[in-house]
């Protein structure tokens, strides 16, 4: 749920940058024959010609949309150059993308704080870089203004296109600017300069928005594309804001934004500013009422992250109509691929980036045999990762079984998974100078701490790497139960009985002064797998409600469930925590999930949640 944040007594400079059919420029790069050419990237996938990820601006001129296959974009233009995704693994390989993006981060990232939002995009904390330009240099002479900065678009300023460089240079040299405008002129320049420099080192052309908060420069980046930056002066917030239809936003193109046109009536961000942050507070809980009324006039506090890297790693892969996979070798053979990619990538962040994932999650898209109109959802599922690509293969496919139990609810019928993910996530840095991953993890007072190699001997070779434990706990957390396994099921769960006396200790260690802490432990010795669905479709977000457990609780709780540093919350996982550039490389069906995860609370809530860890969780399962 989107969450309010005071936003800081200075103003600020934030931009957003945005690549322009980023992956079709990656393969123009590649082929400088496509230039200039109606092209578009195919996602691999033969079927009608394979799906459209990205379209050049001059596909888009003949009518071509992302939403086609690539037969109908040949009907519509059959001059296009359709491209494929490279392919490794029987699944699109998007490491190309990744540094490309990569590439371009380096450079943004010279001018101030840089977080890297997506495979694509960025929003930079330009605000010292401006003040800088402010006291040494500020734009002082119209004649002198870059003339990409005088290309910009600024809102609120007259519409003549035959005037308006010269009024763009003007308003940027403005001396009777108020400090804020000033700011934003000297930022505006800051990224003109950037976008030049990306452009001559990389050959890409990128689009940004400029403004006082992250909400409003993401929102305008992409309203002058390609190549062209749009700057939102204060002045122009709340005329901009009064037409913006909210499904526009982000954060409200699902069912917050249904929501809010349905029961409330309200079609743009600006018919939110007729009501009061009580009454938004009454139908959608203290944070999202706060943060509607917040954005319904501009404010948004959030800040940028200094986070070059992507938060998470996912690799996903669909199988629609016929090659849907129907028993549990298909779902292996494929599972060991995803696990092999994810592998790999994490093994090289650790090598690279001195970082660490400790959370693995599975996302599946699944039906029952007889009941294809279903709505129950396949339940992701999550356990502490272990590092290897032999172990990561077998949690996986603890995980699916998991799901899957829950997912059949003990029937007998026929099932099959029309797609597959994994997830790593909660990264975070090894800091410099610590001897041991494991002694850090776990405290350096710990002594039941096995000997492992330290992090720079972690070996690059995933295959040597059958050892290396990052949390020494996760073998009996994913350990299953024989009782199940005997029982002639293929699904199992996670068995009470084998969380080891070590690990009790560890729990009962971490949670010495939280009251209620052995509901928690319960849970999660009975679940071993930590089921992430928030809200209402899985049996977890069920078994929430039945006993008075907000979800929107429990997943809170998840995010503010510890030290990040402790290890302790390695058994919490939080849909906030995937980064949406992973989030988009998943399989389409299963970012509407994730997506949908994210939906308004159905009672009004004002009161306060619980104040403990353990109210967040429901009691033991029996
Ligand atoms: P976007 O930034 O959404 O789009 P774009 O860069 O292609 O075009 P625009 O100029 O309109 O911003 O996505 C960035 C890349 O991510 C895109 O080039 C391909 C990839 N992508 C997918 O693989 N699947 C998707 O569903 C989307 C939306 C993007």
């Amino acid at each position: 749920m989107p969450v309010a944040r005071r936003e800081p007594q200075e103003p600020r400079v934030i931009a957003h940058v945005d690549m322009d059919c980023f992956y079709v420029q990656v393969e123009q790069r590649r082929n400088p024959a496509l230039r200039g050419q109606p092209t578009a990237v195919v996602q691999y996938n033969d079927w009608k010609g394979g799906g459209l990820i990205a379209v050049s601006y001059e596909a888009r001129g003949f009518g071509v949309k992302r939403s086609m296959r690539g037969d109908e974009a040949k009907r519509v233009c059959p001059g296009i150059n359709l491209v494929q995704v490279p392919v490794a693994r029987g699944k699109a390989d998007l490491n190309l993308y990744r540094s490309a993006g990569s590439e371009v981060v380096a450079i943004l990232a010279s001018k101030g704080k840089c977080e890297r939002a997506s495979i694509d995009e960025v929003y930079l904390d330009l605000t010292d870089a401006a003040k800088e330009m402010l006291l040494q240099a500020p734009p002082d002479s119209p004649e002198q203004i870059l003339m990409e900065a005088a290309k910009s678009n600024i809102l609120g300023l007259p519409s003549d296109p035959n005037e308006k460089e010269k009024n763009v240079r003007a308003w940027l040299c403005r001396s009777d600017a108020d400090y804020e405008d000033k700011l934003l002129a000297c930022g505006a320049i800051i990224v003109a300069q950037l976008r030049i420099r990306v452009l001559e080192e990389t050959q890409f052309t990128c689009s940004a928005g400029i403004s006082h908060n992250k909400m409003l420069a993401k929102l305008v980046s992409g309203m002058h594309k390609p190549a062209q930056q749009t700057v939102v002066p204060s002045s122009s917030v709340q005329d901009f804001l009064a037409s913006l239809p909210v499904k526009k936003m982000k954060q409200l193109g699902g069912k917050l934004g249904s929501s809010l046109q349905d029961d409330l009536g309200v079609e743009t961000i600006g018919d939110l500013l007729s009501f009061t942050e009580e009454k938004l507070q009454e139908q959608y809980g203290v944070n999202t009422g706060t943060w509607l009324w917040k954005i319904a006039r501009g404010i948004s506090g959030e800040e940028v992250e200094d986070r070059l890297l992507p938060k998470s790693h996912g690799c996903g892969k669909t199988f629609p109509g016929p090659k849907a996979l129907k028993n549990s070798a298909s779902v292996k053979g494929w599972l060991d691929q995803l696990c092999e990619e994810l592998s790999e990538r994490i093994q090289s962040d650790l090598n690279q980036n001195k970082r660490i994932a400790q959370t693995l999650t599975l996302h599946a898209r699944a039906s029952k045999e007889n009941e294809r109109d279903s709505m129950k959802k396949f339940p992701s599922k999550s356990c502490p990762l272990r590092y290897g690509t032999g172990k990561i293969q077998e949690d996986a496919m603890k995980l699916f079984e998991s799901g899957l139990h829950d997912f059949l609810e003990s029937q007998n019928t026929g099932w099959s998974i029309t797609s597959l993910s994994v997830t790593a996530s909660k990264i975070f840095d090894i800091p410099s100078g610590t001897s041991s991953i494991l002694r850090y993890i776990k405290g350096p007072s710990s002594s039941a701490s096995p000997a492992i190699p330290n992090s720079s001997s972690v070996p690059e070779d995933p295959s040597l790497d059958n050892n290396v434990y990052v949390t020494p706990i996760h073998e009996e957390q994913c350990e299953l139960s024989t009782s199940e396994k005997e029982d002639g099921k293929r699904y199992s769960a996670i068995s009470a009985k084998q969380c080891s006396a070590n690990e009790e200790k560890r729990i009962s260690k971490k949670l010495p002064e939280v009251k209620g802490q052995s509901a928690l432990h319960e849970k999660r010795k009975s679940d071993g797998l930590i089921c992430s669905h928030p809200v209402g479709s899985s049996l977890e977000a069920n078994r929430a409600e039945e006993h008075n457990v907000s979800a929107q609780g429990a997943d809170r709780s998840s995010t503010n469930g510890g030290d990040e540093h402790s290890g302790s919350n390695a058994w919490m996982f939080n849909v906030e925590d995937i980064d949406p550039a992973v989030v988009e490389e998943l399989p389409p069906e299963i970012q509407r999930e994730i997506q949908g995860w994210i939906r308004p609370p159905k009672q009004p809530s004002t009161k306060r949640r619980g104040s403990t860890i353990s109210s967040y969780f429901p009691p033991a399962r029996s």
